[in-house]
């Protein structure tokens, strides 16, 4: 391990030493599309990567390793992208290793791109966990602060300054966690030399996932023209059958442009127009965007087809960009959520981005996989526990209809100096790239602004009332809310949310194998917050540990039949309150995964009603017959047969 005395220069370090390049500000975050003007160049595979193990972990950057090729100044392994390193080699340091990791290689970048100046080239990054640095061809391009959400910068000027020589992306990804990240962390040295080595640390966090690490999203070149569509924003509503689509489009480098707008239905009929940087599209006959199992059609989208023109001096450009869209409202109550109007009730999952051996990584057979256990399961809504998930992934919700509580990283805020200026200023940055990245998907229906922060702390209130106002100001359409596990009474967030959402574990965390107090606890629980606050209230986290396979009768913690009488304890409440202001139930959790290692965690949290693997415990079983009673109660069965998955 490292000198501590350097590690926790790790931020100062960085911000110094990264000042050579051009930081580029975020502005519009349009997932990457090909279009007619636009094209891309996918760098998922095999990069190069080494971690700098030195005692301050900063010979990467005292020696420039982002000046020629990373297998040209030390050893080097095969890297998959994406992937989180931890899992990937045998070797225990680099699974739990703290600091800056390197990748890189090289890439061909078609010549058109290079020869046309008039043609962007922009290097983007899914996600990287959790501070990264970026340089192309030795030059920095780019740093980003925080391990979910996207970055990207336009490359262009810098290789065209040697068009012949090949493309080299280095990028630097350090996982420490400080007080002002987001999870926040803490290093803790341990100087104690009668009990550990020399310079000794470890990072403590305050959440119950593994700290995965890595470049975790795809990373890819795409081109646009200079003059290009930055930025859309959809808002939608409706009256009678008439859908309306209240649209901007921000373009950048040029000051005049023309901006042609073409809504078309899935068979490819235009179903309205417009021109303008804005307006208001309306569509008679409208299909509105139902969420899984409420409609017979559910998850319907349209294309908005925005086609911008220009003529800058000699030359014009042209850009295309094609954003699918729902048209569906969403609205609370004190009593309901409303989708479209209709109550919406939650019968869904918390899930968490892992998986064996990549992690966190972003792996297509694991979504796919995961959306049919969903679709099997009678789910129809999960909440993105404890961070921002891919926007594959969202893009998926979007056209199966899954609605989403879509939240940030702010889980694990219990130290008081968390609640300071510079961590609500980064919490406010982050709610900022959240809301920019997913306002358009028709699937996310809600903010969490945080997970069970310590919001009994005297700053909790003004955090949350800044946090909360904030978000809602950028987007007036959506309810928000932070998920809460403390008293009702000395909660100092929930005044400010639309929706409170709790989180409980009674007969585990508090009276232990007693599943008999769980009605009186629960509805007690219920009572409280509704008496209290008057809004409707969504059962955010609710279960208990398996280890798949152990059997006891009467039922013991940790066995299938006591996940079995935990949920079913649970329901038996749930089916009273959700007459009243219960809104929804999620089952913590959809899978087991990967923690740190304590005396609490067998090989992770065994929690999922499916395994690591996906493989259904009992709890599953329950579950699915649940949620499809529920389906046929309060929405519509879909006219397919009870394996949706195969149609
Ligand atoms: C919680 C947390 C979640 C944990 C879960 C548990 O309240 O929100 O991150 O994993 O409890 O299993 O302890």
């Amino acid at each position: 391990m490292g000198d501590p005395g350097k590690l926790a220069l790790f931020g100062v370090l960085l911000l110094c030493a990264a000042r050579d390049g051009a930081s580029v500000p975020q502005r519009g975050m349009l997932f990457p599309r090909e279009s007619a003007s636009r094209e891309l160049k996918e760098l998922s595979g095999l990069w190069d990567f080494r971690a700098d193990q030195s005692p301050g972990r900063s010979l990467g950057f005292d020696s420039a390793w982002y000046k020629s090729r990373l297998a040209e100044t030390g050893p080097v392994i095969d890297m998959p992208v994406p992937a989180s390193y931890n899992d990937i080699t045998q070797d225990p340091k680099l699974r739990d290793f703290i600091g800056w990791v390197w990748y890189d290689r090289e890439v061909v970048v078609p010549a058109r791109w290079v020869a046309d100046k008039g043609t962007r080239v922009v290097l983007r990054v899914g996600s990287a966990h959790y501070y990264s640095v970026v340089w192309v061809n030795g030059v920095k391009v780019m740093e980003h602060n925080g391990g979910h959400l996207p970055f990207e910068a336009e490359i262009g000027d810098i290789i065209r300054e040697n068009p012949q020589a090949p493309c080299r992306i280095t990028i630097a990804v350090n996982n420490t966690l400080t007080l002002e990240t987001l999870p926040p962390g803490s290093i803790q040295h341990m100087d104690d030399t009668s009990k550990y080595p020399n310079g000794y640390f470890v990072q403590n966090t305050n959440f119950d996932f593994f700290n995965y690490a890595g470049i975790h999203r795809p990373v890819l070149l795409y081109t646009t023209p200079k003059v290009y569509v930055d930025d859309i924003t959809v808002v939608t509503d409706f009256s009678d059958n008439t859908g309306l689509v209240s649209y901007k489009v921000s373009v950048l480098g040029a000051s005049t442009t023309n901006v042609k707008v073409t809504l078309t239905d899935k068979h490819g009929r235009c179903v309205a127009s417009s021109s303008g940087p804005s307006g208001v599209l309306k569509v008679t006959d409208v299909n509105l965007w139902w969420p899984y199992l409420m409609h017979d059609n559910p998850g319907y989208l349209y294309s908005m087809e925005v086609h911008m023109t220009t003529a800058d001096e000699s030359v014009a450009y042209e850009d295309i960009y094609t954003l699918p869209v729902g048209i569906r409202t969403v609205r609370v109550t004190s009593t309901q959520f409303l989708i479209n109007n209709k109550p919406f009730y939650f019968h869904g999952v918390n899930k968490h981005e892992d998986s064996d051996i990549r992690g966190k990584g972003l792996d297509w057979p694991l979504i796919v996989k995961d959306f049919n256990l969903l679709k099997w399961l009678g789910a129809n809504s999960f909440r993105t526990s404890h961070y921002p998930y891919a926007e594959e992934i969202l893009q998926m919700c979007d056209r199966h209809g899954i609605v989403v509580i879509d939240e940030c990283p702010g889980v694990g805020i219990k130290d008081i100096r968390s609640f300071g200026n510079a961590s609500l200023a980064h919490h406010l940055d982050v709610m900022d790239e959240l809301v920019n990245r997913d306002k358009n998907h028709p699937s996310v229906v809600m903010w969490s602004v945080a997970n069970e922060p310590a919001a009994e702390m005297p700053p909790a209130g003004f955090y949350f009332k800044m946090l909360i106002s904030h978000t809602k100001a950028l987007d007036p359409t959506r309810p928000v809310t932070f998920i809460t596990d403390s008293n009702y009474a000395r909660d100092k967030g929930a005044p400010y949310v639309d929706v409170i959402c709790v989180n409980s574990y009674f007969s585990w965390y508090h009276d232990p194998g007693h599943v008999e107090v769980i009605p009186i606890q629960l509805t007690n629980q219920f009572e409280n917050w509704y008496g209290k606050y008057q809004k409707p209230i969504i059962q955010s986290e609710y279960g208990a540990d398996v280890v798949p396979g152990l059997h006891s009768d009467p039922p013991m913690m940790f066995t299938e039949e006591y996940q079995k009488i935990v949920l079913q304890s649970y329901h038996k409440v749930f089916d009273q309150k959700r007459k009243e202001y219960v809104v929804g139930e999620l089952i913590w959790n959809f899978a087991d995964f990967m923690t740190a290692q304590g005396v609490t965690r067998v090989v992770g949290n065994k929690k999922g009603i499916f395994s690591r693997q996906r493989q259904p415990k009992a709890g599953a079983f329950i579950l699915k017959d649940r949620y499809w009673r529920l389906a046929n109660e309060t929405g519509r069965l879909p006219p397919w047969n009870k394996y949706p998955c195969l149609l």
